[in-house]
């Protein structure tokens, strides 16, 4: 039986309540988007499927099985997070393109990612756990793994290291997202997830997916982003990587979910 009227209403209350907070932040009143402004287009487009999403996931929250609470409220937070500072991006584009500038947001997108890119590591552990072959040892690597990728990007980003340092950074974030992807693949969790739901399996498919398919358009992006005026080219797929990682990822956390709770609504008939 579903007695959720309760908790649709917590949620209401909490989507209002975060509108009224950064309603100050949604209406980008300094600078309008240009007509011939693509890379402009593209933080429009991702702020906006970012708010959607959130607002997606905390109302689906209350239409899944208890086990998948917790990953819906990451995968919202994940999106609420990025939408917060995809505001402040946007802006600071828009801004910067006005001014003939075109320059990236690049503090903006990390402190984004150092926020978001944990909590998606939680989301990806979570997952595991589900299989049943998760320990506090795996998060911890899985997370020092992205954070040494996260922070060798920056610093490889941010030229406040020699030039001369810039490809060397890089490969230690390369090797830092190889070695998490080696984690998933070629750990025990592929052996035990044959025996888990079909949401699960789902779930285990879409995070292996996404850490190797949606997460390969970043080192894409910065390769471009090194070329001459490549900063458009590295806006664009930043962009998209995150639209891909954050939104549609949490749209298949949601589906595996759904899934779940189907299946086991079916089976207690
Ligand atoms: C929501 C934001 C996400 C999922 C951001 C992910 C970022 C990456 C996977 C970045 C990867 C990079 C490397 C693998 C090498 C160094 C350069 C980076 C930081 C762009």
């Amino acid at each position: 039986m579903r007695n959720d009227i309760f908790p649709n209403r917590v949620s209401l209350i909490l989507i209002g309540t975060l509108s009224l907070l950064t309603l100050g932040t949604v209406s980008a009143e300094g600078t309008m988007l240009k007509t011939d402004d693509m890379v402009g287009v593209s933080f429009w487009l991702a702020t906006a499927m970012m708010l959607a999403s959130t607002v997606f996931f905390i109302l689906e929250r209350n239409n899944v099985a208890a086990k998948w609470k917790t990953s819906m409220t990451v995968a919202a937070l994940v999106t609420g997070v990025a939408w917060y500072h995809y505001t402040y991006m946007r802006e600071h584009w828009a801004a910067s393109y006005a001014a003939g500038a075109g320059e990236s947001p690049l503090v903006l997108r990390y402190i984004d990612w150092l926020i978001t890119v944990p909590l998606q590591v939680s989301e990806f552990y979570l997952i595991l756990a589900a299989v049943g072959v998760a320990t506090a040892a795996l998060f911890w690597r899985l997370l020092a793994a992205s954070l040494i990728m996260l922070i060798t990007g920056f610093l490889a980003e941010s030229g406040q290291m020699a030039d001369s340092l810039t490809w060397p950074l890089f490969i230690v974030g390369m090797l830092a997202w190889i070695y998490i992807m080696y984690e998933i693949w070629a750990g025990e969790a592929k052996e035990k997830v044959g025996q888990t739901s079909e949401g699960t399996q789902f779930a285990f498919k879409a995070m292996a997916l996404i850490l190797t398919v949606g997460w390969a358009i970043y080192p894409i992006g910065f390769v471009l982003g090194q070329g001459d005026g490549g900063t458009d080219g590295l806006n664009i797929l930043y962009n998209i990587a995150d639209v891909v990682n954050k939104t549609a990822f949490g749209l298949m956390v949601w589906y595996a979910a759904t899934m779940d709770t189907k299946a086991s609504a079916a089976s207690e008939e």
